[in-house]
């Protein structure tokens, strides 16, 4: 009896992690951070990430990633689609991406950079990091940096996030050295800005922030980022320029790290794609490394995000759920 409790036991455990679906499994041991998920023209899911070199040092970046999926178990590595050796102005610091449709292209907006941080000594730093914007024909590049140049060198900024709205205005947010809270309208041909940085409305609450995701839902438009760079947290407004009132945290910290994530829906159901600093094999690294997962994000009646947990299961039974949710409308 004792033996058959625990083969019950066992197969349940099984079975439980079999489901696992966080991290997301991108068929290899690649550290992925900062996702950022589109859905494009064909249907399936596009996730841009930047990449963690094994065990890497502060930081130390050199190039971005596409998967794609059509049910957010079974990805596909498109590789690195852009490196920061393909760039003449930035040697280091490939970090936060996001991406763009417009025109008939594809848009990879990266922030890239150069130069050293000293964390001991700030005022020896040398580090300088900007925003970069690469085209392709196709969703999963190569990319081409046609500017050949950051889209701005003064202030200094990194993780770009941006909106192209229903009217095909496209709106840049960034996290900036005294310029968070800002955003820029690009040019039509998406290669420079248009005007000058606006500093939004945030009702009076501007926290420390890194890595801004705006999407719109339902007419109202969401200002989300890791406050403090660590907790999710997010605004809402009638417009993508604010003025935007502060809502509250919608996923709380874990291990004292910091977080990036974007937020899309696909075939119907909402998704929250993040990052977790997951224990290493000790043989490889000695300390914890960044992978990306994903969660459902629900919304109460008013809009509002509800909080939301980490799990292991991830969105695992996404088709089914796509599927229970088509039978149940019929
Ligand atoms: O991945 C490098 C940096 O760490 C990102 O740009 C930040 O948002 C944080 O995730």
């Amino acid at each position: 009896m004792k033996i058959n409790k625990l083969a019950l036991l066992a197969l349940l455990l099984g079975s439980s992690a079999s489901q696992a679906q966080n991290p997301l499994d991108f068929g290899s041991d690649i550290k992925t951070a900062d996702p950022s998920g589109h859905v494009w023209q064909d249907g399936k899911m596009y996730l841009y990430t930047s990449h963690d070199e094994e065990c890497q040092e502060d930081f130390w970046m050199k190039n971005w990633h596409v998967f794609s999926s059509e049910d957010l178990v079974n990805w596909k590595d498109h590789g690195a689609v852009l490196s920061v050796d393909d760039l003449s102005w930035a040697d280091n610091y490939a970090w936060a991406p996001d991406a763009a449709y417009k025109n008939g292209k594809y848009y990879l907006v990266f922030p890239a950079g150069t130069g050293h941080k000293d964390r001991v000594n700030p005022e020896k730093s040398t580090k300088w990091m900007g925003i970069g914007i690469a085209e392709s024909d196709t969703p999963t590049g190569p990319f081409k940096d046609v500017i050949d140049g950051p889209l701005w060198r003064t202030p200094y900024a990194n993780d770009p996030s941006m909106l192209v709205d229903d009217d095909g205005k496209a709106y840049l947010y960034f996290h900036g050295t005294n310029f968070d809270y800002y955003v820029v309208e690009m040019a039509e041909d998406m290669r420079s800005i248009k005007g000058d940085f606006q500093k939004m409305d945030m009702g009076g609450y501007e926290p420390k922030m890194e890595g801004p995701w705006i999407f719109k839902r339902g007419g109202k438009y969401y200002f989300t980022m890791p406050e403090n760079n660590r907790s999710l947290a997010y605004y809402m407004s009638d417009s993508p320029k604010g003025p935007w009132a502060y809502k509250g945290i919608f996923m709380d910290e874990e291990h004292n790290a910091n977080n990036h994530h974007s937020i899309v829906e696909y075939k119907g159901q909402w998704i929250l794609f993040y990052h977790r600093w997951l224990e290493s094999d000790p043989s490889s690294c000695h300390k914890r490394q960044r992978h990306s997962a994903a969660e459902y994000l629900h919304f109460d009646d008013d809009g509002t995000i509800r909080k939301v947990e980490r799990s292991e299961q991830g969105v695992a039974d996404f088709v089914a759920r796509v599927k229970a949710a088509s039978t149940h409308k019929d």
